[in-house]
């Protein structure tokens, strides 16, 4: 009898972890017995505490997704409408619509191959007089050069900003994500490896920026009746923060079961040819939250969607995580004057190469190893 490849259920990509269900459940009738369910409740204000104390930042203001966090720290920033900010087209498309969607033109830079993150000598390239910000992606959790980027933006006494939508948990030269730039802003939705079921974080240690900020999330009150600033509605609910806290407790225990997989995942692709692990920094504490190949259709003998397609067929639901990179995507394609002066080749070839496989606590090693054998059967298949 053939040896069965298929799955008997679909294995996602971005599967919850879920932490102590029991506990959940306390806070959540807790924040009923108290009443207070939203607006700067006391699980809120718990879970900003614990979120700054990990990542030894000053000020934690939570949201209620990293895309709000992205658009209340560029403004908190004194990033305005009809500015221009600089930011990779490889990253997840919120990163580019979050400016967008405030009238902020992105103008797109390409990226260094091995970090997937912004490359500081195209930024460079890319900054004329109406470049008012530089928004640098830690993608898939590994961290920009922030020096570079930093020293780019002094020069020109621009804000700098980090997307960390990715990178909770993870550290640069030995130094927490979240205190990098002018602000960062972590994403805390359901397929992060923590996860507040929706939700994220804007980590400053500007003091001002942070009161900034923490007003506009809240329609720019900054006390009663007392509007300082034009806000929007971006609070994180007493609900979200209860879920928060409780992955929290469990941070540790989903990145060594992510480090696992992807030790595994290493291990039994080994030797695919054209098909490798994108790795982690060196010597950096890492989530671990994404679970990337790479596929070089020319030694592979196949290109990444046949394989992503194979996988579907057998229940395997990989994901493109990121392709097409932000400027060929429709709105920005339409205008690329405005948004890509130039060609983007790393990003571009990147693009048609990484594919995102299943990991954290909704996958074991028997799944990982079959879904090993159906990558290590299309390539061989395809190189006869
Ligand atoms: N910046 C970067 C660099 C980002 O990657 C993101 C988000 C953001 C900013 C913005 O963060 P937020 O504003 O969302 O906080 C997903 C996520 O929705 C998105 O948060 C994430 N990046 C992006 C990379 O992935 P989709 O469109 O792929 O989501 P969806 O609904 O197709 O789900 C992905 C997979 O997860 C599927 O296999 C199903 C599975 N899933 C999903 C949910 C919500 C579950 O198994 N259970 C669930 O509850 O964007």
């Amino acid at each position: 009898m053939p040896e069965k490849l298929s799955f008997d259920r679909p294995l996602h990509v971005g599967r919850p972890n879920l932490g102590d269900q029991d506990r959940l459940f306390q806070r959540l009738r807790g924040a009923l017995d108290r009443l207070w369910l939203s607006n700067d409740g006391p699980l809120v204000r718990e879970f900003e505490a614990r979120i700054a104390a990990i990542t030894e930042t000053r000020h934690c203001i939570a949201t209620c997704n990293a895309t709000s966090g992205l658009q209340i720290a560029a403004k908190a920033s004194g990033i305005s409408t009809g500015d221009e900010v600089i930011v990779p087209s490889f990253t997840w498309v919120a990163t580019a619509h979050a400016l967008d969607w405030v009238g902020i033109t992105p103008v797109f830079c390409d990226v260094d191959e091995e970090s997937g993150c912004a490359d500081p000598k195209h930024v460079e390239r890319l900054i004329t007089p109406r470049t008012r910000g530089i928004l640098g992606v830690h993608v898939f959790g590994y961290p920009c050069d922030a020096d570079s980027l930093s020293k780019l933006a002094q020069q020109h006494e621009i804000p700098l900003l980090f997307d960390a939508a990715h990178a909770f948990g993870c550290t640069r030269q030995g130094k927490p994500i979240g205190g990098f730039g002018n602000a960062e802003v972590f994403s805390f939705h359901a397929t992060k490896y923590v996860n507040s079921f929706e939700g994220g974080a804007i980590m400053t240690n500007d003091d001002d920026l942070a009161e900034r900020a923490r007003a506009m999330r809240n329609m720019g009150l900054s006390a009663e009746h007392e509007v300082a600033f034009c806000g929007t509605v971006a609070r994180l609910n007493e609900g979200a923060a209860a879920m928060g806290l409780t992955s929290l407790e469990r941070m540790d225990r989903f990145i060594e079961v992510n480090k696992r997989n992807h030790e595994l995942y290493r291990e039994a692709l080994a030797g695919v040819p054209g098909v490798t692990v994108r790795p982690q920094a060196v010597g950096e504490r890492a989530n671990h939250q994404y679970l990337v190949i790479e596929v070089d259709a020319a030694e592979a003998g196949v290109h990444r969607d046949a394989i992503h397609s194979t996988l579907y067929a057998h229940n395997v639901l990989s994901r493109r995580y990121f392709y097409p990179g932000c400027h060929q995507i429709a709105p920005y394609r339409a205008d690329p004057g405005r948004h890509t002066p130039l060609p983007l080749p790393r990003t571009e070839a990147l693009t048609e190469r990484v594919l995102a496989l299943p990991t954290g606590t909704a996958i074991g090693p028997d799944e990982i190893a079959g879904i090993a054998r159906i990558i290590r059967r299309t390539v061989g298949a395809a190189r006869g």
